[in-house]
């Protein structure tokens, strides 16, 4: 992998721009799909930015062809906040994951484009190290309780630190999170979406046994966190907060959707389970509310989905003030390149909690050149210049776009629910 650098940026009193002479999207599917912006200056130095939006890929493909790259041409790129207000402000229609993941591959290519110019890895452009590695947790699935349990322990033997625990609902075909490969977990999974079934009452049973178990045979060192996926109704999420209280849960995620930002406070007058929300959040006005009147624990916005570096920074800061720390999402829909930077704001912000981390496939990795680590339950930055990830374009072309839906999800009447 190319990561050399070019020289520093400054000569004496006159800066020298970098300017931006090429931008192209490049879409590639080594196992799934993911869209990836790179940008080129006219000295040679290019960046790379996520622009990875699960099961609407190419809506970002063409916001970013159609209506961003002819605005790009030209600029400097070390103007990073002044080309995010410009895409920001300059739409009119602000926000929305189309538009914000637009937004975040551009800043995340002008990041990385910054910190080989500066010879610098992005973190210590965003102030430096705030710790020596970042706490992830896994994703530990099964068919049965004895099969997550099962998959639980294998993590905790890699040194994981925590882990999120998922099973499947007895009698439902099928459940978020639990996966056909036992190493990989990729729920868009069809070229049309896959239709899916839900019964509350089921899963409101089994979960509480599952987590009973899990405290009986992990014990108490390990961190354990459950994701709701947006299903329950504020009630039935206090219910489950009060039936999980006792196997002191690091977090349950995304109890309730996420829309009405008023559910959490329901939910917060019931139980003490710390809460996390926010991994479809495009910026910091859907979680606003949430965070000054605390009534989450944990914010999940990514770098991706929720305008890059520059916009995920000023929620964590806010966020920092009210005491909410954050819990990135980290699925595989989240491309090596998102990790990256997610990295890199992980050990740079005060308020860090945990960094979701689910493995990519080997061909994914080959595709997405990085030097980032995983080893006894954290991930370590590297100290490449940059992002410390790159895209190898002709692998990436061995890999064409497939379209891949996420699943539907429905009652046992017919009820479109929330998958
Ligand atoms: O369903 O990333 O916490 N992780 C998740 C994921 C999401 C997918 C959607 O693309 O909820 O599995
Ligand atoms: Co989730």
């Amino acid at each position: 992998m190319d990561m050399s650098t070019k020289p520093a940026v400054s000569r004496g009193d006159v800066a020298i721009p970098q300017k931006i002479v090429d931008a192209r999207v490049i879409v590639t599917c080594p196992g799934r799909n993911f869209v990836t912006l790179k940008i080129v200056t006219d000295q040679g130095v290019h960046g790379v930015g996520d622009a990875t939006l699960n099961g609407r890929e190419l809506a970002v493909v063409s916001y970013l062809r159609d209506h961003v790259i002819p605005c790009l041409i030209g600029r400097d790129a070390h103007r990073i906040e002044d080309i995010w207000q410009y895409l920001y402000r300059g739409a009119y229609w602000r926000g929305g994951p189309v538009g914000m993941s637009a937004i975040a591959a551009v800043d995340m290519a002008l990041w990385d484009i910054k910190g080989k110019v500066a010879g610098l890895p992005v973190y210590q452009l965003m102030g430096g190290r705030c710790r020596d590695g970042v706490m992830v947790y896994g994703h530990a699935n099964g068919e049965s309780i004895d099969a997550t349990l099962a998959a639980a322990k294998e993590y905790a033997a890699l040194g994981y630190k925590a882990i999120r625990l998922q099973c499947a609902v007895p009698g439902l075909p099928s459940t978020y999170g639990v996966s056909k490969d036992k190493l990989f977990y990729e729920p868009a999974d069809a070229d049309l979406p896959t239709e899916n079934l839900w019964s509350t009452e089921a899963y409101m049973r089994v979960v509480p046994e599952l987590f009973a178990r899990a405290r009986a045979e992990l014990g108490d060192d390990v961190h354990l966190l459950h994701d709701v996926h947006h299903r329950l109704t504020p009630i039935e999420a206090a219910r489950l907060g009060k039936d999980l209280e006792a196997y002191r849960l690091f977090w349950l995620e995304d109890a309730v959707v996420a829309e009405n930002q008023e559910n959490f406070r329901l939910i917060r007058q019931h139980t003490t389970i710390p809460l996390a929300v926010g991994e479809i959040f495009s910026s910091i006005w859907d979680c606003k509310d949430l965070i000054q009147n605390q009534l989450i624990d944990y914010i999940r916005a990514t770098v991706v989905h929720a305008g890059g570096l520059t916009h995920l920074r000023k929620i964590a800061a806010f966020a920092d003030i009210h005491n909410v720390r954050t819990g990135c999402h980290g699925a595989t829909d989240l491309s090596p390149v998102s990790m990256a930077a997610a990295l890199n704001f992980d050990v740079s912000i005060p308020n860090f909690g945990i960094q979701e981390y689910m493995r990519h496939t080997d061909a994914t990795d080959a595709v997405f050149p990085h030097a980032y680590r995983f080893e006894d339950g954290y991930l370590h930055v590297n100290e490449t210049p940059g992002l410390g990830v790159d895209i190898d374009e002709d692998l990436a072309g061995e890999f064409p776009y497939r379209r891949a839906y996420l699943p539907v999800n429905r009652l046992r009447d017919g009820t479109m629910y929330h998958w």
